[in-house]
């Protein structure tokens, strides 16, 4: 046995110190003393992770407990040297390999790895916590493509299907103006009867409507059906866009690098290395991009990690990506709504192991909108600098079942964050300090300068 996994490995009830308790309850400080060759680390285990009776044991466990507070669970000695030579890495600065990311997935409990995706995010972001003030746009939900995942998508004659008209679209551009937003966040379905004039024009007319506001518009998977239907190159498609107002690239459909499980997921939409090559691109013209994965469906730990690996490779090659931001898969009206939605261990754990991985990007996001506002605030201390924002009119998770609120209020969001102990600080969508007079506003100081003069 190599690992010592609370209760599911250890089957001897009759240490059962509860009477009348219904659950196998265990003094595993007794058995540690008597198995010394197990060393002592933090409390916390694999069960709590993977035991459909999380929450139970994790109850009893911490009552057991909490009179012995420097008890710990155990580990065998293997993965505790192994752990301890990640740790001296995190602390010194070195990158993380592969196998370390692997391993942290695999076998190392959340307050581990929550205490050293900390070091990193205090490292490069001390005590702030930064957020936008943003509106979300969709201006279709037709879509050629049927990713299993997507509760957003539908066919051009379906009900449900929507596409925006030109007066809409600027309506929106107006609206994120009286609300004082520094930025509107568009993507949506690739739909094929519309021209790549159309989408460039979703872009024109929210630009010359409000010129102040950045355009944040179009994935990489959008990029290339652009380059697909109009049979050109990414950099002509890109320029057309940047030309016409566009700002920066979000992250969206990355979702798993990994071929395998895209063929699952998104068979047909474009695959890793275009996706990759595509924000090559965008960065090589001076478009700044965000980096998204999309977790919790079929993927496994070596396929998170692979993604967190690809996306550092190209970080190192062009220093484009501003910020990561894991999406917890939503199964609700998906395809794969069979798979239970990623739990909330799994959420902070896939939020401190890319803090470890990430070692080059400058930013986590916590998107509040699909983990919640309690884990979203919980993040901000398990490597999480960054929470999307005051965002309104989110469709594509709450398509999905996404229970939060379609907006937070400015007020919402301090609160989140001072309660979670941190600084909240306005940023725009290139992370400069917002300086605000109401709606109006300017950029002040990049917030690694705010950083820099806080250390
Ligand atoms: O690519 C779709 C994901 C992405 C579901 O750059 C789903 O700041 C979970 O790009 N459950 C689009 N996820 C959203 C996106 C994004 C979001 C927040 C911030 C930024 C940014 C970008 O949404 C898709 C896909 O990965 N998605 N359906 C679902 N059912
Ligand atoms: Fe279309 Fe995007 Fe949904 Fe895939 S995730 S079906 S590309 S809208």
């Amino acid at each position: 046995m190599d690992t010592f996994v609370l209760p599911t490995e250890c089957h001897d009830f009759s240490m059962n110190p509860v009477p009348g308790a219904r659950h196998p309850v265990v003094f595993p400080s007794q058995w540690l003393l008597e198995n010394p060759q197990w060393t002592r680390r933090t409390i916390e285990c694999r069960l709590l992770v993977n035991s459909a009776a999380t929450p139970r044991y994790s109850l009893l466990l911490s009552a057991l407990l909490s009179p012995a507070p420097n008890f710990t669970f155990a580990m065998s000695a293997d993965h505790a040297r192994q752990l301890a030579a990640i740790e001296d890495k995190v602390l010194a600065g070195d990158r993380l390999s592969f196998d370390d990311g692997v391993f942290l997935d695999e076998h190392v409990d959340v307050l581990t790895l929550g205490r050293l995706a900390n070091v990193v995010r205090e490292r490069k972001n001390g005590n702030l916590a930064c957020y936008n003030t943003n509106i979300h746009l969709n201006p279709t939900n037709v879509c050629v493509y049927r990713c299993t995942f997507c509760a957003f998508r539908a066919d051009l004659k379906a009900e449900r299907a929507y596409t925006f008209t030109d007066e809409m679209i600027r309506e929106r551009a107006l609206e994120a103006k009286s609300q004082g937003a520094t930025e509107i966040h568009v993507v949506g379905g690739l739909h094929h009867q519309k021209p790549f004039e159309w989408y460039v024009d979703v872009v024109r007319n929210i630009h010359e409507a409000v010129p102040e506001l950045h355009i944040k518009a179009w994935t990489g998977v959008e990029i290339n059906w652009f380059s697909f239907i109009t049979k050109k190159p990414y950099r002509w498609v890109l320029e057309q866009l940047i030309d016409a107002g566009l700002g920066s690239m979000p992250g969206g459909g990355a979702e798993i690098f990994d071929e395998e499980v895209r063929s699952q997921i998104c068979e047909h939409k474009a695959d890793s290395q275009h996706w990759i090559d595509i924000h090559r691109e965008a960065h090589t013209l001076g478009l700044r991009s965000n980096a998204t994965m999309l977790y919790g469906h079929v993927e496994q730990a070596r396929h998170r990690i692979d993604h967190l690996c690809r996306l550092r490779e190209l970080q190192d090659e062009t220093g484009g990506f501003q910020t990561f931001i894991p999406l917890a898969f939503h199964p609700e009206n998906t395809g794969l709504d069979h798979i239970p939605k990623p739990s909330g261990l799994m959420d902070l754990k896939t939020i401190a192991i890319s803090r470890l991985m990430l070692d080059n990007f400058d930013h986590i996001k916590a998107y509040w909108i699909m983990l919640g506002e309690k884990t979203a605030q919980i993040a901000l201390s398990f490597g999480a600098d960054d929470l999307d924002g005051t965002v309104v009119h989110e469709l594509i998770y709450h398509d999905a079942g996404a229970k939060t609120p379609e907006g937070l209020t400015v007020e919402q969001i301090h609160q989140l964050i001072r309660e979670a102990g941190r600084e909240p600080v306005e940023r725009d969508t290139l992370y400069r300090q917002v300086i605000r007079n109401g709606a109006d506003w300017t950029a002040g100081a990049p917030l690694s300068a705010m950083v820099a003069a806080s250390a």
